[in-house]
């Protein structure tokens, strides 16, 4: 009797997986393990060989099974558009109804293809990391990066699917902006890192935008905002240098050199490119005087437009150093330069560099925040399917308590996120359509610094969080999710770093002479004052008013202070405003 073979649990076990596997019926495997089998001394034999093979496949299966059974509740994303209830729900009551319509198909088919298409290529692009050759088999310099197949299709799909001309292009006028900014959303986490070089490229365009695209610049914007996936440009954003990266007025060494065609040669050492693959950049140098004098600090930084290669594919002027060795975001080159020389236009008034660049700026921390909120709706919505379909002390994930409230306690986190980089978006479109009060204009200009400082920060604690609810599988490479990690621990340092960003927060008070406040102030209480009509939220509205009420008595403290005591506080100061606008 096999029954006597095995022990009892294990032969059900094996005989239950073995019957799902190959379709065997319940009752002949049972017949197998429970019923004696009566034999001929000469059977004996046969069905002693019989058994041991069948015992040998069993335990076969039994082995396989097991690893099977981990295998069937691997966490699966379908279409992000479709399951994301909120998003939905937001776009349902917030766009005018024919751009609803238009936008929701776009976005089914988009979720559609992101799933289907564009996911397995995210996948190749980690596995294929950027190349770097400097010389070739022949000892010429050749300072060639390759980039994979997959990476180069997500410049083309990127053009396609209109990711930066929707927000240019203006055909649903203040609403193209968060449209975009939803098709960035779904994008992100699917995008194998192609987002970044996408954010530069939108910084690009909304900084040769702003500054009216003049005529030397209008090929370069045509193509930034193109959907020709041939004429398509990326555009990269060359601040840091060897000094660092916050201090850029102090930091930046590169100088620039006036040419009797009125153009520029730039000398100097960019630390830290990323995207270096990109067709474009944009770029700080100091100008030269005719003794070959600069001025230091921020008032002597101008703004530079240059071509990373010319016609023939020869880099300009430009050599590469090597490619940086990263925690995350390695599928995408970023890289050491040398400009010896590198051809280029200035694009801002002398010495206005940096008010310049921060239109760039601006444009490429909202993305930093659709990443961050992009991360975090990924990981939970890998979280949730998998608390569906993992057993654990005998009853599914999703069956636990606990494992749900740390789930709930995340969602709230992502739907705050959210809303807040919904709100960011909304003001933005409004902006640029000319329909912002400029007291939205004031509101926008605050919310940008806190919604990155503050989501880039949650990020890192909802993906640890998040990864944690699938136990050691969360921490192995292959399911993916330790790469989803990887690269959110970047979105709190790049494009100006938390404490950078709290000083800016103090920037735009100062320089609003504390007008920025008001507004913040009084469109909370506008909004505390529409929720407190609805008795489910009275719990929130009752938090949001006390934390409010702390804020207004801290500020009146603070008034009194010296400044001092306002940058310690700044940190803590923006962390409340985002926790209280989010509120
Ligand atoms: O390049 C990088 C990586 C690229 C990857 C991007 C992909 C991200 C997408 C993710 C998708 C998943 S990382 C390098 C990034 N670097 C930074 O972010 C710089 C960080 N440092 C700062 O932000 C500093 O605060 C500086 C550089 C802005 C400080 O410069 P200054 O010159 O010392 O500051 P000032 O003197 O206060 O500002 C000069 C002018 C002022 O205007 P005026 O002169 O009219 O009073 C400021 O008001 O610039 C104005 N200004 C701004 N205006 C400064 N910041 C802003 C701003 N944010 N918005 C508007």
């Amino acid at each position: 009797m096999f029954a006597c073979r095995l022990p009892w649990w294990r032969s059900i076990a094996t005989c239950k997986s073995w019957q799902s596997q190959h379709f065997l019926p319940w009752d002949s495997c049972q017949m197998l393990s429970v019923k004696g089998i009566n034999t001929t001394v000469g059977q004996e034999q046969q069905v002693g060989m019989k058994e041991k093979q069948v015992s040998e496949d069993l335990e076969m299966h039994l082995a396989r099974s097991e690893t099977e059974a981990l295998f069937k509740e691997q966490p699966e994303s379908g279409n992000q558009y479709l399951e994301d209830t909120l998003l939905r729900s937001y776009l349902k009551t917030h766009l005018p109804p024919k751009v609803l319509e238009e936008v929701h198909q776009d976005l089914e088919r988009f979720g559609n293809r992101l799933v289907t298409k564009i996911q397995p290529l995210s996948w190749e692009c980690e596995l294929n990391p950027p190349v770097f050759r400097q010389y070739n088999a022949w000892g010429q310099r050749v300072d060639d990066i390759y980039t994979c197949s997959a990476w180069r299709r997500m410049k083309e799909i990127s053009a396609e699917e209109g990711l930066i001309a929707e927000a240019y292009e203006r055909r649903y006028s203040n609403w193209s902006r968060l449209y975009q900014a939803v098709k960035l959303y779904l994008f992100s986490s699917s995008s194998g890192g192609f987002s970044c070089p996408l954010a530069m490229t939108d910084g690009a365009a909304k900084v040769i935008e702003s500054l009216g695209i003049p005529d030397s610049l209008k090929n370069a914007f045509g193509r930034l905002t193109s959907r020709d996936p041939k004429k398509f440009w990326t555009s990269g954003q060359w601040m840091t240098e060897r000094r660092g990266g916050s201090d850029v007025a102090n930091g930046t060494e590169t100088v620039a050199r006036k040419q009797p065609d009125g153009t520029y040669c730039l000398y100097g050492f960019k630390w830290f490119t990323s995207a270096a693959d990109s067709d474009m950049t944009l770029t700080l140098a100091r100008i030269a005087d005719a003794k070959g004098q600069c001025t230091q600090g921020s008032r002597g930084l101008s703004l530079f437009f240059l071509r990373v290669w010319d016609e023939e594919g020869k880099l300009n002027n430009i050599q590469v150093q090597r490619l940086k060795d990263k925690l995350g975001t390695r599928q995408m080159a970023t890289a050491e330069l040398w400009l010896q020389g590198a051809r280029a236009e200035l694009i801002s008034a002398e010495g206005r560099g940096v008010a310049a660049i921060s239109n760039m700026l601006n444009i490429t921390r909202i993305h930093n925040v659709i990443g961050a909120v992009a991360a975090m709706r990924r990981m939970i919505s890998l979280s949730r399917d998998y608390a569906r379909k993992r057993v654990a002390f005998g009853k599914l994930l999703k069956d636990h308590p606990l494992h749900m409230q740390t789930i709930a306690r995340m969602e709230v986190q992502v739907r705050g996120a959210f809303l807040l980089l919904m709100e960011i978006v909304r003001l933005l479109g409004l902006a640029e359509t000319n329909l912002a009060s400029e007291q939205e204009q004031l509101l926008l200009r605050l919310l940008v610094p806190v919604a990155k400082l503050y989501t880039g920060k949650q990020v890192s604690a909802v993906a640890v969080e998040a990864m944690e609810s699938f136990g050691g599988q969360g921490y192995m490479e292959d399911t993916g999710l330790p790469v989803i990690l990887r690269d959110a621990l970047v979105l709190s340092i790049w494009e100006g770093t938390t404490n950078i960003l709290s000083l800016d927060v103090l920037r735009c008070l100062a320089k609003s002479q504390g007008q920025v406040m008001a507004v913040f102030l009084s469109t909370v209480q506008k909004k505390l004052e529409l929720a407190s009509g609805t008795k489910e939220l009275s719990p929130a509205v009752q938090q949001t008013r006390e934390a409010l009420g702390s804020l207004r008595q801290f500020m009146e403290a603070a008034g009194s202070e010296q400044a001092l005591t306002m940058e310690l506080a700044a940190r803590d100061f923006s962390y409340s405003l985002a926790r209280i606008y989010t509120g």
